[in-house]
């Protein structure tokens, strides 16, 4: 279970606002291993298949134009329970609901900017990685393990 994989993407926002580092090192201080890593221009075909779930919601239209308006940082984190841990990380969907503490918390105020996106589950997570990551993730042993895992 410790090579358990989240999909994590630093919305245009986050990126335009200079949060990157401040993001990853979150997630690398946590104990998180980053398998992939990529800064691009979405197609808003790809937005739109990875928000697919919400393509009947009144906002669809706004969330794929917001995806689409600058480059986005994407991301493979692993460890273990990282798809829960790391959705804790990042907080309540809407910042008004997110704890101080938590990436949206600290730094987002509304829904349509909340900077970062997370996998909900283990299994939309393998999704989201190959639908983001065709060209597949790194292979690597990080060398503090034994000083994260018992
Ligand atoms: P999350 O990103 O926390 O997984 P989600 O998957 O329900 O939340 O929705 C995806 C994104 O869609 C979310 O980050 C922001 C946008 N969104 C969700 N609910 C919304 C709403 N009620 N109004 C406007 N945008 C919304
Ligand atoms: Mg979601």
């Amino acid at each position: 279970p410790n090579d358990e994989r989240s999909y994590i993407m630093i919305k245009p926002d986050g990126v335009q606002r200079g949060l990157v580092g401040e993001i990853i090192s979150r997630f690398e201080k946590r104990g998180f291993q980053l398998r992939a890593l990529k800064i691009i221009n979405v197609e808003r075909s790809l937005a739109e298949t990875h928000y697919s779930d919400l393509s009947s919601k009144p906002f669809f239209k706004d969330l794929v134009d917001y995806i689409i308006s600058g480059p986005v940082v994407c991301m493979v984190w692993e460890g273990l329970n990282v798809v829960k841990i790391g959705r804790d990380m990042i907080g309540a969907t809407k910042p008004e609901a997110s704890a101080p503490g938590t990436i949206r918390g600290d730094f987002a105020i509304q829904v349509g900017r909340n900077v970062i996106h997370g996998s909900d589950t283990v299994e939309n997570g393998q999704k989201e990685i190959a639908l983001w990551f065709p060209e597949g993730i790194v292979e690597w042993t990080p060398v503090a393990k034994p000083w994260i895992y018992e």
